[in-house]
């Protein structure tokens, strides 16, 4: 399939692998795409084969653009030498990726950047904001960006778009789970800016932000996860519930927003219930109290414990996934009630405990949390 060329530039370390990680999945951070002619260490290109365009990663590009040049005259060559073998590798779109700490610099080198770019003329330009945790920030960064556009008449026309994203879950120091964001518009706004022949119809675009929901949801569940294990490591001889209820309340609503659900009186009252059921029911003291009756382990009472407290909130999270989920596809509404309660009810009994007994006992008696997190979603990750 001809797709459309995104050439991804920043200053080193704002976030561009990662965000491209995030837009086109793991899968294709792995292979690189094929006809990225020979390998170049100043860019690579990478695509998915579901999405329209590809995604020219540049690397190490310092303060001061030395080697900003360096990487986007390569990526020029690159362009200019796919005439000849008949290949288009045009640049379409640029997503100039910007963080709240370099936001600040970015007037000062706005005119060397769009003179390294001056041979794609008409290419509208994206600023995305990488790692816009915090709003205030993100809206600083905002208005730096739009000012030095603005700042210049023949820059102000190219700026089409600015969008903040966070590419990756992240667990801020107080503990809280700032959810991925800004993906599904980024992926949506880059198609729409393509040739119209490249462009993909609306319902592709549509099917391939649903698989990179369903990625982000799964990121949210392991960064919980984790959270869950730390906190079962540090807890009493007996996992209290109570104390992973405030991880399992921001990877429920992380979940919630990923998915884009409406917030009203019956979502609130839809998570709640979502939360109850892992925390206070019936179903999670089962699966405590099962565990602890399986023959043959040989583990501390901390492993156990951070096991289990990761297992809860894994399966939880995976069950909000797939709720929230059918609630966007449409094949559920937020009022499907006793549906969400079985499924949650399935996923924390049968399918967790299923699985947790084979794969407890696979845990070594020193192991570490990422141990651990590796036992939890692996063993109930492959359903
Ligand atoms: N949690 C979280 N971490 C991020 C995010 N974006 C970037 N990071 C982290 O920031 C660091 C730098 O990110 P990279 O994606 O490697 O940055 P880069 O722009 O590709 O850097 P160069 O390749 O050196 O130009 C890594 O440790 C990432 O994990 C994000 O959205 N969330
Ligand atoms: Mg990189």
């Amino acid at each position: 399939m001809e797709k459309g060329n995104v050439l991804v530039v920043g200053y080193s370390g704002v976030g561009k692998s990662t965000l491209i990680k995030t837009v086109l999945g793991e899968e294709a951070m792995k292979k690189k795409a094929s006809d990225s002619c020979s390998p170049n260490s100043d860019f690579q290109v990478y695509e998915n084969s579901n999405i329209s365009f590809r995604l020219i990663d540049t690397t190490g590009i310092e303060p001061g653009m030395f080697k900003e040049q360096r990487a986007v005259k390569a990526v020029r060559k690159w362009s200019a030498q796919s005439i000849k073998n008949k290949s288009d590798n045009q640049i379409s779109v640029v997503w100039f990726c910007v963080d709240s700490f370099t936001c600040h610099l970015f007037p000062k080198t706005i005119d060397e950047f769009m003179d390294a770019i001056s041979v794609w003329k008409n290419v509208p330009i994206i600023v995305v904001i990488t790692q816009s945790y915090a709003k205030d920030e993100t809206q600083h960064a905002e208005e730096i960006v739009r000012k030095a556009f603005l700042s210049q008449k023949s820059f102000a026309p190219r700026l089409t778009e600015v969008i903040s994203v966070v590419a990756k879950p992240r667990t801020s120091e107080d503990g809280n789970l700032l959810p991925p964001k800004g993906i599904p518009e980024l992926i949506e706004i880059t198609n729409n800016l393509l040739p119209e022949g490249l462009q993909a119809a609306k319902k592709d675009v549509a099917r391939y932000i649903l698989s990179r929901k369903r990625a982000m949801s799964h990121a949210v569940v392991s960064v919980a996860t984790l959270a869950g294990i730390t906190a079962g490591f540090v807890g009493a001889p007996i996992v209290d519930l109570m104390l992973l209820k405030p991880t399992e309340s921001i990877e429920i609503e992380s979940i919630f927003r990923i998915w884009e659900i409406k917030k009203s009186k019956e979502a609130k009252e839809l998570q709640d219930c979502i939360l109850d059921i892992g925390t206070v029911s019936l179903t999670g003291k089962t699966v405590l109290s099962s565990l602890k009756l399986i023959p043959g382990i040989n583990l501390g009472a901390a492993t156990i414990n951070a096991f289990i407290s990761g297992t809860i909130v894994f399966a939880l999270g995976e069950a909000a996934s797939y709720i929230f989920e059918q609630i966007y596809t449409g094949k559920k509404t937020i009022n499907d009630v006793e549906w969400v309660k079985k499924v949650i009810d399935d996923s924390l009994t049968s399918t967790a405990m299923d699985k947790i007994t084979s794969s407890v006992k696979s845990i070594s008696k020193n192991a570490d949390k990422k141990e651990i997190l590796a036992a939890v979603t692996g063993s109930l990750g492959q359903k």
